[in-house]
């Protein structure tokens, strides 16, 4: 519209300054709507896993969901494992350590500013990330008890304290996408089992989600970002098998079939679940796979001579370049330009009716 039209049409310009007040609202409240979106949806990015591929220990890399573009994260003569990535994407919080003790540190998503959060004779793994980033929770094993219990820390280390203890192994803490629950394992001692189980963020109302048979450890609970289910590791008869359950413990259903797979962790867009196949065979050993979260659709990532372990999927509020958008997203993208160019119209409109 030019200038010459806004003239002819100032002596009705109210309507025009209305809709441009509410395009004006609508895209700023979409814009902010998106980018102070605290929890694990969003646009699926990078993929973050440990690998030995140069010559380990294991180092942490990132990669695109199609398995190109590997870039190397770390640089050191530990293991390095488990990355986990922070609600909003940029940092990763991963172990550091040997057999003989493990440590929790944080990162950017380039790798820069590895900074080391615990320092003790205990092991502290399986970190996860509150979804406003202020806290991280993990597992540590202490003795005595000589178990494994749930701790909670601040993000940057401090006020590291205990957050549940069932008296018997609790581990693989992650945190739900809306920050009021906590999945993890806990070992039952009658059924001599570890079954999946959901607290509160506080420690408070466990509650019993899986019921493996007896001798079964079910293992790797990852919350769906609409935090409605589960996915998880089952071993079967001779191998270990995917299942998704609803948070609430109904419907646990088995979504893969007859081989062996860890790890699995629900991309940001829920679409999808990223996991570690391992065929037994040593031309192939622990390769990245992602599949449809029916189980459908399976694609390897990685094909190499060492184990490739551990994946976790970063969220993005916007899509990258190239990437897929979501209808969403383009309207996020697009927010501010339609702002701006509201904010023009209704000054002018403004200016023209004042000349008049
Ligand atoms: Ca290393
Ligand atoms: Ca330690
Ligand atoms: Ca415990
Ligand atoms: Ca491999």
């Amino acid at each position: 519209m030019s200038l010459l039209d806004l003239k002819n049409v100032q002596r009705n310009s109210l309507p025009l300054v209305f809709i441009v007040t509410l395009i004006f609202s609508f895209s700023f409240m979409l814009f902010f709507t998106q980018s102070t979106f605290a929890a694990f949806p969003g646009g699926n990015g990078l993929i973050a896993f440990s690998s030995d591929r140069d010559g380990g220990p294991s180092e942490i890399y990132v990669m695109n969901p199609d398995g190109s573009g590997a870039t190397r994260l770390t640089f050191n003569g530990q293991e390095d494992g488990r990355p986990a990535w922070s609600a909003d994407g940029s940092k990763i919080v991963f172990v550091r350590g040997d057999e003989n003790d493990w440590e929790i540190w944080s990162m950017n998503a380039d790798g820069s500013n590895q900074k080391q959060l615990t320092n003790n004779d205990d092991d502290d793994d399986w970190p996860a990330w509150s979804p406003d980033g202020s806290k991280i929770v993990y597992q540590k094993f202490t003795v005595p008890p000589d178990h494994w219990d749930i701790w909670v820390m601040n993000a940057d280390g401090s006020g590291q304290r205990l957050l549940y203890d069932s008296g018997h192994d609790d581990e693989m803490p992650v945190w739900s996408p809306d920050g009021s629950k906590i999945a993890l394992t806990q070992y039952d001692s009658t059924s001599n089992s570890d079954q999946i189980w959901v607290i509160n963020a506080d420690g408070s109302n466990p509650m019993q989600v899986t019921s493996p048979p007896d001798n079964t450890n079910d293992f790797n609970p990852d919350w769906s970002p609409d935090g409605s289910k589960i996915v998880f590791g089952r071993p079967g008869q001779s191998s270990n098998e995917i299942w998704v359950v609803d948070a609430d413990g109904g419907n646990p259903t088995r979504i893969t079939s007859g081989e062996t797979h860890f790890v699995p962790a629900w991309s940001p867009d829920g679409s999808q679940i990223v996991f570690v196949h391992d065929s037994f065979d040593e031309q192939t050993y622990l390769e990245i796979y992602t599949m449809n979260a029916d189980g459908s659709n399976k694609k390897q990532l990685t094909s190499n001579l060492t184990p490739d372990d551990t994946p976790d999927w970063q969220p993005i509020n916007i899509a990258p370049v190239g990437g897929v958008t979501s209808p969403i997203n383009k309207l996020v993208l697009l927010a501010p330009y339609l702002a701006l160019v509201g904010l023009i119209i209704a000054l002018t409109t403004v200016i023209i009716k004042k000349r008049n």
